[in-house]
């Protein structure tokens, strides 16, 4: 895959053309095949003593803020942003890629970039990751069904020809069950049918026929793999091996516990509840666990741990996640309330969190056990019983349009005279640009970008120059570079695709970064919000007010189509580019892919929420500010454990937190590389630009120190392009002076300066903190 973001130089290249799809060589890693060939029966364990433990009282947590219901912030995904159908000046296109027969669309939205898209497109055969296990389709002949692997820290492949190591990855293919029936008997036996598509979960459905399937319910965390039989003949294979497999004593009444060990000597834990009235008895045949007969409703549950803690979730699975949040002060809290089914000694099902909701986890996730799973490139996971993960997260509570630093003691912005004089003169310069031919391109990616230069220098020329002369002079020409954009004049005009849903660049599969494949909305239209969201400011302040109310719409037909906040809103899928279990967004669109969703530039998804925030403070919708708001907060934790790495960072491993920076990071590896080249500078930089005033809140003056010092300082006087301007103000974030200095001396050239990227601006954040 190709997508993604040169943060251009100053010439526009064009994105290379993708390459096909490579699957991942996976050498020797898998574990061998091995057979059984005894018969033995399983006997499981009747249910026994101890009594289970009366179930723990159930919280409503939808309603648990009934205190605050009339404050009209309890909830900040209470409304959508509208119920509107699309623009008229969007055509309505189908989609190049048709739905597959077995993906339920029922007049829904179709998420695009979510953990289970591999099961929409192509042959449905490639994994997807809910963490911390994998499943995938297996069709190969003798083990046709749903395959389940979860992968130990130990077992991850580590690149062993750079220092530190270039990628890693979890390897692929290694299956330790296989969820199949015996009427599942040759490769076109059972299709996979996805139903109920939303943004945090999924059902798969492994089916011979409208009866006889079994249920995969997809939830991120989930910490059973849970298969729901409907009239078939379960059986189960491990291409691994079975070693050995032991009835245990029953947790609950019509619940089986097995301890189940693999010839790579990990130990599973299987519960089988088997519905009242019904018998099921297993049995190893010729390697496989087979039931005796077909069963209708029978729940198999497998967790990769024998931690018998566990078994007071077992029979209770999540099929289902709902997200609320709020905006409290100096803190956002987010909570994923799991709907389950089945039942539990301990009233919750089990799931997995991530180490950016452990680090912030409030009381409510509660039930903590001593369960600890790896997750493939996201560290490891702990286990709680527990059908809620709620996190308190610190949010900018200053951050606004301004400058803004997080370098303590630092006040301001404050300008002298003569900084200000500075800015002036590259204003001066700057203002006579030709913006709406700067902006005349064949891509959302580059026009936003150019978009929100001229925005930014606006924003300076405002209120922080109090320029009125340069205010007329570049507000016009803004207004009508913008215009072309909403007028739908562009050369590639935007279309509404009516098949997944969504706004869609009218270009092919090889331009803009993939944009008509959905690949990267977010980035794209981001830069666009962010823009129009200063113009909007402005306007108000110094135009003639009118712009906000005529081109709203436009606007919020952008911001829908990548975080829409609610289901009502039925023309686009909800949030299709954040992903709120992983804390931070999807950039790969609807493409099949090995190794799962990715995302390169983490910086340019917090310009994207940062966007929501200023749209919501420019049209006093303080419930999307707070969405913004709380994104940024959320993403300062999940892009500090997993992208951006601080020396002392323990979540990812040892040996790649030395790259410090993650390089491309997909659901099943990380490869310290980008898209459109090996340069450490755009390595790097993919992760600081656009540099705004979001950026320090993320990138901490501790982070991008260390990463100066180990990585960027030796590099940065080779650099002699635009990739030079990006460092240098980079390094704003961790050493204002330096930066200003780069940029107010009088040798400074044009040629440093990336086509996103203004003099005026960098001159005025670097010196907003001198
Ligand atoms: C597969 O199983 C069905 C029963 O569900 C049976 O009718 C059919 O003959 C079997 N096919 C093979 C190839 O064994
Ligand atoms: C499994 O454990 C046995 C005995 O402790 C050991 O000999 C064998 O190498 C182990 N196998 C694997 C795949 O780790
Ligand atoms: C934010 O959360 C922290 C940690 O829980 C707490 O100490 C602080 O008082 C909270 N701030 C506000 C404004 O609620
Ligand atoms: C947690 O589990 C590990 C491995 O199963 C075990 O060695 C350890 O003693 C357990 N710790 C506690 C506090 O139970
Ligand atoms: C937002 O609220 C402010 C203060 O009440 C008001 O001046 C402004 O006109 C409002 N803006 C919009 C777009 O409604
Ligand atoms: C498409 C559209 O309605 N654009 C409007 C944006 O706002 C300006 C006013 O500032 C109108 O002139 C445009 O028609
Ligand atoms: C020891 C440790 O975990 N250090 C830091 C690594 O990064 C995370 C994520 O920001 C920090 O929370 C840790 O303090």
């Amino acid at each position: 895959m190709w997508h993604w973001i040169p943060a251009n130089t100053g010439h526009y290249s064009r994105p290379a053309i993708p390459p096909p799809y490579v699957r991942y060589d996976m050498g020797n890693v898998t574990a061998p095949h091995r057979r059984n060939e005894y018969v033995p029966p399983i006997p499981p364990r009747n249910y026994a003593t101890p009594p289970p433990l009366p179930p723990r009282p159930r919280d409503d947590f939808t309603n648990a803020d009934t205190s605050t219901a009339k404050n009209d912030m309890s909830n900040l995904f209470s409304a959508p942003l509208s119920t509107d159908a699309p623009l008229s000046e969007f055509k309505r296109v189908q989609h190049e890629v048709k739905l597959l027969p077995g993906v339920h669309k029922d007049d829904k939205p179709v998420p695009t970039n979510k953990f289970y898209a591999n099961m929409l497109v192509a042959d449905q055969t490639l994994p997807i990751w809910t963490q911390p296990y994998s499943l995938w389709l297996d069709q190969e002949k003798s083990y046709v069904g749903m395959a389940i692997s979860q992968i130990r820290a130990d077992q991850r492949v580590f690149d062993t020809h750079n220092k530190p190591p270039r990628f890693f990855f979890a390897p692929r293919g290694i299956r330790s069950f296989v969820f199949s029936a015996t009427e599942f008997n040759s490769s076109n036996a059972a299709s996979l049918d996805m139903r109920d598509l939303k943004h945090l979960s999924a059902q798969a459905r492994l089916a011979k026929s409208d009866h006889e399937y079994i249920q995969f319910p997809l939830v991120q965390g989930m910490g059973f793999v849970t298969a729901i039989y409907y009239n078939l003949v379960p059986k189960l294979y491990s291409p691994v091996g079975f070693r050995s497999i032991q009835g245990q004593t029953s947790p609950r009444s019509g619940i089986n516990k097995y301890r189940v060990q693999l010839h790579d000597n990990v130990t599973w834990t299987l519960y089988v509840s088997v519905p009242q009235g019904q018998s099921l008895t297993l049995s190893l045949q010729n390697g496989a666990i087979v039931g005796d007969k077909g069963v209708n409703g029978c729940v198999f549950q497998i967790v990769s741990s024998t931690e018998d803690a566990i078994d007071r979730a077992a029979g209770c699975y999540p099929v289902d996640g709902s997200l609320t949040g709020s905006i409290d002060g100096s803190n956002g809290t987010y909570t994923l309330t799991y709907s389950t089914r089945g039942s539990s000694n301990g009233g919750t099902t089990l799931m997995y969190a991530l180490p950016h909701h452990v680090e912030y986890a409030t009381g409510k996730t509660t039930g903590k056990i001593n369960s600890t799973l790896a997750s493939t490139v996201l560290g490891n996971m702990q286990g709680y019983l527990t059908n809620v993960i709620e996190a308190k997260v610190p949010i900018a509570s200053g951050l606004s349009f301004d400058p803004f630093t997080t370098i303590p003691d630092k006040m301001g912005p404050q300008y002298s005279d003569s900084v200000k004089q500075k800015i002036r003169e590259a204003a001066d310069k700057e203002v006579n640009n030709d913006v709406s031919r700067e902006s005349d391109l064949d891509s959302m990616y580059y026009s936003g970008k150019i978009l929100l230069k001229y925005a930014w220098i606006l924003y300076v020329c405002q209120y922080i120059l109090h320029d009125g002369d340069k205010v007329s002079k570049l507000m016009p020409k803004l207004k009508d570079a913008i215009q072309r954009f909403i007028s739908n004049r562009q050369q590639l005009p935007l279309n509404y695709d009516t098949t997944w849903n969504g706004i869609i660049s009218s270009g092919t599969i090889y331009q803009d970064f993939g944009n008509p494949y959905y690949n990267d909305h977010h980035f794209h239209y981001g830069y666009h919000v962010a823009a129009a969201a200063i113009l909007a400011k402005v306007d108000a302040d110094a135009g003639d007010g009118k712009w906000l109310a005529a081109n709203k719409s436009w606007v919020e037909n952008l911001i829908r189509d990548y975080a829409n906040p609610h289901e009502d809103d039925k023309y686009f899928p909800v949030f299709r580019s954040f992903d709120w279990f992983t804390g931070h967004s999807w950039a790969k669109g609807v493409f099949e892919s090995g190794d799962g969703k990715d995302q390169e530039s983490s910086s340019e998804d917090v310009n994207a929420a940062y966007a929501l925030k200023l749209w919501g403070q420019v049209t006093n919708n303080s419930k999307l500010a707070g969405i913004g708001d709380l994104m940024i907060g959320i993403l300062r934790t999940s892009l500090n454990h997993y992208f951006l790495y601080l020396d002392d960072n323990r979540t990812m491993p040892a040996a790649f937190i030395k790259n410090k920076v993650s390089g491309i990071l997909f659901d099943n590896k990380v490869d310290h590389a980008t898209y459109f080249g090996a340069e450490p500078q755009y390595i790097h930089m993919i992760h600081a630009i656009p540099i705004i005033p979001a950026s320090s809140f993320v990138r901490s003056p501790k982070f991008v120190r260390e990463e100066w010092d180990q990585k960027l300082s030796s590099i940065v006087d080779e650099v002699d392009d635009g990739w030079k301007g990006l460092l240098m103000l980079n390094l704003a974030l961790t050493d204002p002076q330096a930066s200003y200095k780069f940029f107010s001396d009088n040798s400074f050239q044009d040629k440093y300066l990336d086509n996103g990227q203004s003099r005026t601006w960098s001159l005025a954040y670097s010196g907003a903190f001198l």
